[in-house]
């Protein structure tokens, strides 16, 4: 699919108005997806962005300035991002906020940490220092100064099978919500394979940070949704030990990593009234909807046997070759 150029900037320079204008009518001239799943994506420098979030993720790019102590949390979509911002937020502030009374408790991980392409990006200057932002956007298409600052990456990945089912959960209840038309697994599935998925296709969103993850660990870390699963005060450490907050002899032996595992966990996020079936502001979600199964293999109860082929080939195919795996249940 041919790459789409943006005009140069320009030509957008001007008041607030034209480049809206200017950003419209290059939205205007983008390929649409022709699935039969919403929201309906255009294709944008080569992923497919849902048209509600393309005017953010826009204007972010062209004007967005990044700062050396940023943390960007990023992922594919269900790949375990409500979880991350839960867990990046915990460890980062654990010097100032005690667990009693951490924001988790009041706000979704989403509210705490915002989605940069659901917000107008020039409401992020307010934030306190380190700033921690999250994205769904591909690496090649991130603001200059997010790759040339010393700013922070930290990326989560999960395995596709389970992805696909988690999605496919999402999306449709979000369109019940909507009283809008539902799809079928089918549908949804053949929309992964094309890559035609929210931000996809998923292999090159993975692959994207997987490579600068090994060109500059220092700058991207990668983690996997089943590690977490398998071994989370492993992966708080790597965590802290990545953003320079290792946890302490003392932190340790008092058990702060089991206390931010245990309110970062399913369980109890789910269960909190924060998390219940009020919309998550700027969106049509529910925030309760974010969280369901959280289990690694759940795609064994809804993925037919030539679903699991087509997918592992997909997988063998874009992302084996570079040494990217993953466990599946
Ligand atoms: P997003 O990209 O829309 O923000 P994201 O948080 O990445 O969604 O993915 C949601 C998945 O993470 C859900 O998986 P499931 O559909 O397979 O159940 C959700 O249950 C799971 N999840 C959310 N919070 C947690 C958590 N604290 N621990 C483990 N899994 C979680």
């Amino acid at each position: 699919m041919a790459h789409q150029q943006l005009p140069s900037q320009s030509a957008i320079v001007g008041t607030e108005e034209h480049e809206q204008e200017a950003i419209d009518e290059l939205i205007a001239l983008l390929p649409i997806s022709q699935c039969l799943v919403h929201p309906v994506h255009r294709l944008y420098q080569n992923f497919w962005c849902p048209i509600t979030v393309l005017p953010n993720v826009i204007t972010f790019q062209r004007h967005f300035k990044a700062k050396d102590k940023d943390i960007v949390l990023i992922s594919h979509p269900k790949s375990g991002t409500t979880w991350l911002k839960a867990l990046v937020f915990s460890v980062v502030n654990r010097s100032h906020l005690d667990i009693s009374n951490t924001p988790l408790l009041t706000s979704n991980p989403h509210e705490v940490i915002p989605f940069i392409e659901h917000k107008p990006w020039s409401d992020l200057d307010g934030l306190a220092e380190p700033r921690l932002l999250a994205t769904h956007i591909p690496y090649l298409s991130l603001p200059k100064s997010i790759k040339e600052s010393n700013c922070q990456i930290i990326y989560i990945c999960r395995n596709t099978l389970d992805t696909v089912v988690s999605s496919w959960h999402f999306l449709v209840e979000a369109a019940q919500l909507m009283d809008e038309q539902v799809w079928s697994l089918e549908e949804h599935f053949e929309t992964c394979c094309q890559g035609q998925i929210l931000f996809g296709p998923f292999w090159e969103h993975m692959l994207g940070y997987w490579k600068e993850s090994l060109e500059r660990p220092s700058k991207v870390l990668f983690l996997k949704y089943e590690d977490l699963k398998e071994d989370i005060g492993g992966q708080l450490k790597k965590l802290a030990d990545f953003v320079g907050l290792p946890f302490t002899k003392e932190e340790e032996g008092g058990g702060v990593i089991e206390e931010i595992a245990k309110m970062c966990s399913l369980k109890t996020l789910k269960d909190l009234e924060a998390n219940g079936s009020s919309k998550l502001p700027g969106t049509t979600f529910e925030k309760r909807s974010f969280f369901r199964k959280g289990e690694v293999g759940d795609w064994t109860n809804h993925l037919t046997p030539s679903m699991v082929d087509r997918l592992n080939s997909i997988m063998q195919e874009k992302i084996t070759p570079f040494g990217l795996q993953f466990k599946t249940r």
